[in-house]
């Protein structure tokens, strides 16, 4: 397993330690954490470096790369792009196998918690177990449950499985609970890329009542509100991915969210 050099003045010296660690750290601190998701089919090169090249960025703590449909090689030259201008965290948020990719630090192992769909429950993860046994990525294994964000996203199309409803918290809390229960180390709740609206303050507040896990929660969020209302809620990582490809600016947004939150 690779470790990361964090940067962050919450650690005294710059110490050497895995992202799970940084994770569980900073949620005990009750410190808010902030990933931006580059999707490697979209992304450019320009982008990236407006991204990066943002003062705020300084703030971000994680880089998730990853698509729910990712062109073979693209994911490669991503990486390769984002490594050669910061050394934070690049965690891997795959949509398949083929997306795994040793230059990243780590990898969200996802299980599609709230599907019934055995290949994204363990079907996947049998044909890519040797292939991460041999990389030295930190594996995150994430209880990933997909919620509905107002429109058929991607993800939702592609993994073949349906959203939980969100005026149904106490499925999406039962379902947490049972992933943490499996031994999952990290909850992910998402609406989906461009969903037209993220989690709702309830629900989250419902899910984190369940878990110790730290909680991630991601899709749809557009503005400084929304990600503040999230962080409040209860999540301790918030997820922008599509507005940003739109408005790199909004990062300054994210980051005040973070630190008011
Ligand atoms: C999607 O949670 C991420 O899986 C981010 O979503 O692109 O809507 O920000 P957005």
């Amino acid at each position: 397993m690779k470790t990361v050099v964090v940067h962050n003045t919450s650690f005294r010296n710059h110490k050497t330690i895995s992202i799970l660690e940084q994770i569980s750290f900073c949620q005990k601190k009750k410190k808010k954490m902030i990933s931006i998701l580059i999707d490697p089919d979209k992304a450019t090169e320009k982008q990236i470096d407006k991204l990066i090249g943002h003062p705020d960025f300084i703030n971000v703590d994680f880089i998730f790369v990853g698509g729910s449909l990712v062109t073979d090689g693209n994911m490669s030259n991503c990486i390769h792009l984002i490594k050669q201008r910061t050394n934070k965290p690049v965690i891997i948020f795959p949509g398949s196998p083929n997306q795994i990719d040793v230059q990243a630090d780590g990898i969200l192992l996802l299980s599609l918690i709230s599907g019934r769909n055995s290949d994204l429950l363990i079907g996947r993860h049998v044909e890519s177990s040797h292939r991460l046994k041999e990389s030295e990525l930190e594996i995150l294994p994430t209880g990933y449950i997909l919620l509905d964000g107002g429109r058929t996203t991607t993800v939702s199309y592609i993994s073949n499985t349906t959203p939980i409803p969100q005026d149904k918290p106490g499925i999406a809390a039962a379902t947490a609970l049972a992933g943490c229960q499996l031994g999952h180390k990290v909850i992910y709740l998402d609406c989906g890329s461009g969903a037209n609206q993220h989690a709702s303050e309830r629900l989250i507040q419902c899910v984190k009542n369940e878990i110790d896990v730290p909680l991630i929660v991601g899709g749809g969020i557009k503005t400084q509100y929304d990600a503040e209302k999230v962080f409040k809620a209860g999540a301790d990582i918030v997820v922008v991915g599509n507005h940003l490809e739109k408005n790199p600016y909004f990062l300054s947004e994210l980051v005040a969210a973070k630190h008011n939150s």
